[in-house]
């Protein structure tokens, strides 16, 4: 008989990892997932409220209705806020930091970033949405939590993780000791243990891109866009096109089955359209955890300077193999787009 193990018996079990570790960290990856179950509740109820919808502009208790990304949001900040383990919290619904009270929170050693809903406009066709969450250690020692602990590049990242509202509910995420996967049981209200030591295949065959700004693309996607779609029997190819448009989702499948997610930058987006801080960094951590890369096209992701909350990256992640083959094609055909390494003499 299979023993469930839930996401709190997990964390708690995988506590001793961290000698020094009273709890806290543990704490808040609690209510992370306490908040993601009322989401779920709510994205899984959108369907009918569209319907209920169509009677007027308000739901049937006469309320205005709340776009669900801001009502997503309202539930991470209010369980991160009474957990009192997370001192800010940076959200790609608010434009500045939210600073947790200290009265409230006194021993509060942890920032958040999060996209509280990531690919909200699919809601209404009911194409799966998600969660993305970074957790940082606060650096200042005294007083207010200041901006600083909030701009730290992700190789700082504590933990990471995704929730994907798909045709089960899953949280995954990353303390920096491989990846794990939990899938909500409705019936017991509990995120169950049921992808252990999540891996990404170094070969892959699906790509997942926006074909439709083919004509903005670099120079380089465009030849790795045909590469992909060459007729080679030895090598796979043609791979499959899988591009659902939720960040979260997209990752997710080629997490599992193998496969490469690109948003580059364009000549109007010179850095792509993805969030740095609360989309390609958490994601970035979670894929190289599980075995995959994740680059800029040049350079690795989670080395890229924070300089401000939401500054955006081109991001390539997913199959090891996969990504370091479309960086060769970036070198040959784009060199220019390679982000200026500062020179030491220039420090
Ligand atoms: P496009 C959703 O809006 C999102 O932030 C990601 O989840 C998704 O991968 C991307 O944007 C889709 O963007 O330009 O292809 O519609």
């Amino acid at each position: 008989m299979s023993v469930v193990k839930t996401l709190g018996q997990f964390i708690i079990e995988k506590q001793k990892d961290f000698p020094y570790a009273k709890g806290e960290l543990s704490r808040l990856l609690r209510d992370i997932g306490i908040a993601s179950k009322i989401v779920n509740r709510e994205v899984n109820k959108a369907g009918l409220v569209d319907i209920l919808g169509e009677v007027g502009t308000q739901n049937s208790h006469g309320e205005s209705q709340k776009k669900l990304d801001v009502f997503a949001n309202e539930q991470f900040i209010s369980a991160l806020t009474v957990g009192g383990e997370c001192c800010i919290v940076v959200s790609e619904e608010n434009d500045e930091p939210i600073y947790i009270n200290s009265e409230i929170s006194p021993n509060a050693k942890y920032i958040v970033a999060i996209d509280p809903l990531d690919g909200s406009s699919n809601i209404d066709v009911n194409v799966s949405v998600g969660t993305i969450f970074s957790i940082y250690r606060r650096l200042s020692t005294d007083g207010p939590a200041q901006l600083k602990d909030a701009l730290q590049n992700g190789t700082e990242q504590v933990a990471a993780g995704y929730v994907v509202y798909g045709s089960s509910t899953m949280l995954v995420y990353t303390t920096g000791k491989g990846v794990n996967g939990f899938t909500l049981d409705p019936s017991i209200g509990e995120f169950c243990l049921s992808h252990p030591d999540m891996s990404m295949p170094k070969d892959g065959y699906i790509y997942s891109l926006n074909e439709g700004n083919y004509v903005h693309f670099p120079q380089g996607v465009k030849k790795y866009l045909k590469y992909c779609q060459e007729e080679d029997a030895s090598t796979n190819r043609p791979y499959s096109s899988r591009y659902i448009g939720s960040m979260v989702a997209d990752l997710h499948r080629n997490l599992l089955k193998g496969g490469i997610f690109i948003y580059p930058s364009t000549a109007s987006a010179p850095n792509g359209k993805l969030r740095l801080v609360y989309e390609c960094n958490p994601m970035a951590f979670i894929i190289e955890q599980a075995g995959g890369r994740a680059t800029n096209g040049f350079k690795r992701i989670l080395d890229t300077e924070v300089e401000s909350l939401h500054q955006r990256s081109p991001i390539f992640l997913g199959s090891e193999n996969m990504v370091l083959k479309v960086e060769e094609f970036m070198r040959e055909h784009c060199p220019e787009l390679a982000p200026r390494e500062v020179e030491s003499s220039e420090l």
